[in-house]
């Protein structure tokens, strides 16, 4: 009731509010009013912040509906679009997004002010559509944008997941995973095609049926069948020019229910097929501890690959006839190996379905699809037991067994070494028999890409170098980029108000005009106007730490950031190390004229990897014991704000003068938030690896630092067998650690952490010991310059001036020439 009696009040206000500055503004809150009446249901008296942030949403995506229809006439009749294939998109909330793609922003903002609602305020009840873990989706969202921005045709392909990420709650400083709902108010930016819909088969088995006229041909007989319904969001580019669809896939069974088994009482297992078709839209990312979840992950995979492509099919059937050209008018992008099936589904399709030849099909299937690369890592490469694939997809693996025969076969024949053999075999027989699926997405591809020049030498040099050897050419690099629109226009839009006042508006379209800024990184005045918004943006963001972990912070601190999954090798414990040896050293030296400075981690920890578990918990731990210590004069703070997600990165990024890119270098395929803090003005620690290197190289070397050991002297340190010998640790190291295992941070146990100690010790394979000194003189490199305001300003300025390249237009273009054909 105080609700309805503020939004009484704020209806009241409303009426007396002054008249509405143009009729654009005034036919908006109209049509706001009526989907608030006829859509919501309810009225201004009534309506809660949620029902409004509906009706802004509804009216805005009216304002996009004439734009996509003749963007989906465009995407039919033009020669070529992409098809964008991920189990993740990483979406965020997608109000602002849009109010500032359609320049609707001020509109909304005071036809909602004229009704007593604020726009800022309800924006925030909108559900994050988290869709994915992290960099992968995110990557996959802001392509989205971009590919609409550039007018290139294109549908992004994916699940609508249920239940996206988990929510991070905190207990006790330990991570714990809450089920999140984003759903269950509705979601006012989808429409659901309920007659769109496809068959997708699983399990059965292969029939041989001899044919009089011809060679023998498969026919699959699958036990199951489930059905995939389509659900289709708009996604809006930049000045509302171009739409394109993301469609989505939900499960759902074939029937509803059993009735006889309801109506015989059983009330629960009348619905058990349904449950279990429908579980393969339920959750992003079911855990993979078990055999259960391992085959339900395989079925999402196989779900949405088989279910985008008979769209395709279809599609292309239905304005083109000819599958042979195919390759004509459709590019398919697979967004790592989970969409990688499509080899041998699209060959299946074409094959058994279409009747096509081997020869055609694979014709087609190779210079459709293309294949990007995220990670080296031996246990981040897919590869699903050969068994499972058996039971799940008999065709498929018929048909992977022929690909690998004809790819092998040329080798055998001219007695290629067997190790070369073993090397770029589909199937690794090493230790069982598995299908290694990054090879199949390799065989598969016209072009295979990575994501930084460093993570591409390294395809080049590591897991596919056999691979690129019989493919020359096949590989090439795409590094990553960022859209601006969100990550800067609408995160920061304090910042962006500055650039267009001294760029023009042009600077909004085109991120080469942010180098114009440089000549104004030694400018006083300009530096103090950079330093204003930069504050302002550290005031919110203390705010949200307050709100959110009762730690007050100085906005003049230093704000140092660390925000991303939590995985050892992107050494969230080398910074927490450092923060150890950093309070050790103020205590023991408390006249020092310390910098003031505050850690800011935020991140997820996948929920069976518990060693990053223990990590959030040491993190936790540091934190209160440093944050309570009167000795250091709060000269040192240590905050981990939970549940990290897109929406959280927006308001920690503008405030951000350090951003921590410190992963053990040769393990960071590109990294994003690297990209998304240097453009907002923070200065980068980190390390030679992903996509730091390309920011070095066009920051300057004077503007970044880096330190730590290069992608190949790791290589030789893990050759040499130097990670396991504690002798080189140093004085400084040692005695962190010592304070941590003595339970200086866990007095309730102070044996909490052995493990992680430990580790260090006999296998230090993310190189924290032997990278934690160099780390240490360059975070006191960091305080030096820090103390010098005008030159830290100036690199702060010039950061922002510099990476213009990285925005993901930059990026998309690229793969539109280089890999998809398709002129921009
Ligand atoms: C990230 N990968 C890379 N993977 O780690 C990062 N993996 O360097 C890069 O910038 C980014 O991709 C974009 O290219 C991921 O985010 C996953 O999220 C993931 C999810 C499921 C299975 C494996």
């Amino acid at each position: 009731s105080a609700q309805r009696d503020e939004a009484q009040s704020s209806y009241a206000a409303s009426e007396t509010a002054q008249p509405t500055a143009t009729s654009e503004t005034d036919a908006f809150q109209q049509a706001i009013l009526a989907k608030l009446t006829y859509d919501v249901g309810t009225n201004p008296a009534h309506a809660t912040d949620h029902d409004w942030f509906t009706a802004t949403a509804l009216a805005v995506r009216d304002r996009a509906m004439d734009r996509w229809m003749v963007s989906k006439g465009l995407n039919q009749s033009v020669h070529k679009h992409v098809c964008y294939f991920s189990l993740e998109f990483l979406i965020g909330r997608l109000l602002s997004d849009t109010l500032n793609n359609l320049r609707l922003t001020d509109c909304a903002r005071d036809a909602l002010a004229g009704l007593g609602v604020d726009l800022d305020r309800i924006r925030t009840m909108e559900p994050d559509a988290a869709l994915g873990n992290g960099g992968l989706g995110r990557l996959a969202a802001c392509f989205m944008e971009s590919m609409a921005s550039l007018e290139v045709p294109a549908y992004g392909y994916g699940i609508r997941y249920e239940h996206g990420l988990f929510r991070q709650g905190l207990s006790d400083g330990w991570q714990q995973e809450l089920p999140e709902d984003w759903l269950v108010r509705g979601n006012p930016w989808e429409f659901e095609r309920s007659d769109l819909v496809y068959q997708v088969p699983f399990g059965g088995f292969v029939e041989e049926l001899a044919a009089s006229d011809g060679p023998a041909r498969s026919v699959w007989k699958p036990a199951e069948t489930v059905q995939a319904v389509a659900f289709d969001t708009p996604v809006v580019g930049w000045r509302g020019r171009h739409v394109n669809t993301l469609r989505l896939w939900s499960a759902r069974a074939a029937e509803p229910l059993r009735l006889d088994a309801f109506n015989s009482g059983d009330h629960v297992g009348a619905l058990a097929d349904r449950t279990r078709a429908e579980a393969i839209s339920r959750v992003l990312y079911p855990g993979d501890e078990t055999e259960a979840g391992r085959e339900l992950r395989l079925r999402q995979e196989f779900f949405f690959t088989s279910a985008s492509l008979q769209d395709l099919l279809a599609r292309h059937t239905r304005l083109h006839g000819d599958l042979q050209a195919l390759p004509e008018h459709a590019a398919i992008q697979l967004n790592d190996t989970h969409p990688a099936l499509a080899v041998a589904e699209l060959m299946r399709l074409l094959v058994d379905e279409r009747h096509l030849s081997w020869d055609e099909a694979w014709a087609i299937t190779t210079r459709t699809l293309n294949y990007t690369n995220h990670t080296l890592m031996p246990e981040a490469l897919e590869r699903w037991p050969v068994s499972l694939m058996e039971r799940l997809l008999p065709r498929h693996l018929q048909i992977i067994y022929h690909i690998n025969w004809l790819h092998l076969e040329p080798l055998i024949r001219r007695s290629a070494d067997v190790e070369l053999i073993k090397s770029v075999s589909v199937i690794d027989e090493d230790q069982g028999r598995y299908v290694r699926m990054g090879h199949l997405a390799f065989i598969g591809a016209h072009k295979v890409n990575g994501v930084s020049a460093l993570h591409t030498g390294l395809m080049r040099q590591t897991v596919f170098r056999d691979l690129n050897a019989l493919y020359p050419g096949r590989i090439v690099n795409k590094t990553n980029g960022i859209t601006f629109r969100r990550w800067l226009h609408q995160a920061n839009p304090q910042l962006t108000q500055i650039l267009t006042q001294e760029l023009g508006e042009a600077v909004l379209d085109d991120p080469g005009a942010l180098i114009r800024l440089e000549r104004l990184a030694d400018d006083g005045a300009f530096q103090e106007r950079f330093r204003n918004q930069r504050h302002a943006a550290k005031v919110n963001l203390a705010r949200i730490v307050a709100e959110r972990t009762g730690v007050q912070i100085d906005p003049n601190a230093l704000f140092d950031v660390h925000i991303k999954r939590i995985h050892e090798y992107k050494r969230q414990l080398l910074n927490i190390l450092e923060a150890v040896a950093l309070y050790d050293a103020m205590r023991s030296e408390p006249e020092r004229n310390w910098v003031p400075r505050v850690k800011i981690f935020a991140g997820k920890a996948a929920a069976s990897y518990h060693r990053a578990k223990l990590i959030i918990k040491l993190a936790n731990d540091v934190a209160r014991v440093i944050n309570s210590d009167p000795a250091i004069a709060g000269r040192l703070k240590v905050v981990f704000l939970p549940n990290y997600n897109v929406s959280l990165a927006e308001a920690i990024i503008p405030a951000a003068d350090l951003s921590e890119q410190i992963s053990t270098a040769g393990m960071e395929a590109s990294g994003t938030g690297n990209m998304k803090l240097a453009l907002n003005g923070a200065l980068t620690i980190g390390t030679l690896d992903g996509a730091n290197i390309e920011i070095r190289e066009c920051v300057g070397d004077d503007n970044i630092f880096i330190f730590g050991m290069t992608a190949e002297e790791v290589g030789a340190y893990h050759k040499a067998g130097l990670h396991r010998d504690r002798a080189g640790w140093s004085p400084r190291f040692e005695r962190a650690i010592n304070l941590i295992t003595a339970g200086t941070f866990s007095p309730d146990d102070p044996r909490r952490f052995d493990s992680l100690a430990h580790a260090l010790s006999s296998d230090d394979t993310f190189m924290v010991a032997a990278d934690f000194d160099s780390y240490w003189a360059t975070q006191r490199r960091v305080d030096e310059l820090w103390q010098d305001p005008f030159a830290w300003s100036r690199a702060s300025v010039l950061n922002t001036s510099r990476v213009g390249w990285f925005s993901a237009d930059r990026t998309i273009r690229e793969y539109a020439e280089e890999i998809w054909k398709i002129s921009v």
